[in-house]
């Protein structure tokens, strides 16, 4: 069975941990929120699930959902289903995108929509891989199951991050990921996640396609290669991609508190640089209320950056640390701590 023409278009914009996903949906229904009803699923690594917050605050019309936390790796696979049908039962789409965790094995989240097309009514078309090209290391992307993982499972390739890296890694991105094999229906360098409107048209995989193939870009069988050997420690047979020495946190604080920001930036300045109590912060987002307003704020990549925030319900924050955890108190005591400027002094070498 084939899902008819009244399906659902459903797409899956995947990628490791703050390499573009959200901007990319973003910049989709910028474009495209207007005049088209997109559904977006996203499924945060943390408990708190700032991407929905985002998305909702800068594109109001679109219908998002959070598919919540819990194992920062599998639990979109057992809440998805349910969530695909509120989603849809809502308001007819046009279009239905969804966002996997950094943390989820993006061919598995594929296995399971492919088995749910029939029975949601959805279309899956080439799934949006990105990756980040200044991490680009043609050795590396070989040699490391992780990025296999994602670049195994794309159907387009991105990379995405172009303007921090120079032109020549670029090109020698674009070579690798073309030669790949099976070929790939589309590679693309971009930056903020601005991909060409047309990438969201090309069509589904049909069955048949699947089994005829020379080129057939949108063979999904090279997902049976994936490798599913990390497992550790669940009582259902789920299998796990994900480094066990790294831990998810996040808060909810009531709208009224409002923050210093000089004093939010400059910590999180220390953060970012230092980490926490020895532990690293690999990836972290917040939207705050402070005294120069709402401000978004977010660690990835290793840089800090903010901007304004549309969101005002409540201040909520989420981060990701390794080797140990760090729990609220911790990180709120860090991040709203007074400024000691000896030290910020010392730490600049300025006397
Ligand atoms: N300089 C630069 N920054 C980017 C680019 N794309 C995204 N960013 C920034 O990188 C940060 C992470 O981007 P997101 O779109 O949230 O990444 P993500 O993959 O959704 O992150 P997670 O959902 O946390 O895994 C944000 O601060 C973005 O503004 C880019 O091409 N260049
Ligand atoms: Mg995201």
């Amino acid at each position: 069975m084939t899902p008819d023409s009244s399906s659902i278009p459903c797409h899956i914009v995947a990628g490791p941990l703050g390499v573009g996903k959200t901007s990319a949906i973003l910049s989709y229904l910028r474009e495209h929120a207007s005049h088209q009803r997109v559904g977006v699923l996203v499924n945060d690594f943390g408990p708190v699930g700032l991407d929905s917050t985002t998305l909702q605050a800068e594109a109001p019309g679109t219908q998002v959902l959070n598919v919540p936390g819990g194992c920062i790796c599998c639990t979109m696979l057992a809440e998805l289903p349910g969530c695909i049908r509120r989603l849809i039962s809502e308001q007819a789409l046009d279009r239905l995108i969804i966002e996997p965790s950094g943390m989820a094995s993006p061919a598995q989240v594929i296995d399971l929509l492919r088995s749910l097309q029939d029975e949601l009514n959805i279309l899956l078309h080439p799934a949006i891989v990105l990756l980040g090209a200044p991490e680009f290391d043609e050795e590396m992307f070989a040699r490391m199951p992780f990025f296999h993982m994602f670049c195994e499972a794309a159907d387009i390739l991105v990379f995405n991050r172009c303007d921090q890296t120079d032109t020549s890694k670029i090109d020698r991105a674009k070579l690798w990921a073309d030669q790949l094999d099976p070929p790939k229906l589309c590679v693309v360098t971009t930056t903020h996640g601005q991909l060409p409107a047309e990438l969201f048209d090309l069509p589904a995989a049909s069955p048949e396609a699947n089994e005829t193939l020379d080129t057939s870009p949108t063979d999904h069988r090279h997902n049976d290669h994936v490798d599913h050997s990390h497992h550790h420690g669940h009582d259902d047979d789920h299998h796990h991609h994900h480094d066990p020495s790294i831990h998810p946190g996040g808060f909810i604080l009531e709208a009224e508190r409002c923050f210093e920001e000089e004093v939010l930036l400059v910590n999180l300045m220390r953060v970012c640089q230092q980490g926490i109590a020895g532990n690293e912060v690999l990836r972290l987002k917040g939207v705050f209320h402070t005294s120069a307003g709402w401000q978004s704020l977010e660690i990835a990549n290793g840089e800090i950056s903010f901007r304004h925030s549309a969101h005002r319900r409540d201040n909520r924050m989420e981060w990701i640390t390794k080797p140990g955890v760090v729990d609220q108190a911790q990180m709120l005591m860090e991040i709203d701590r007074p400024l000691n400027w000896q030290e910020i002094a010392d730490s600049l070498n300025v006397n």
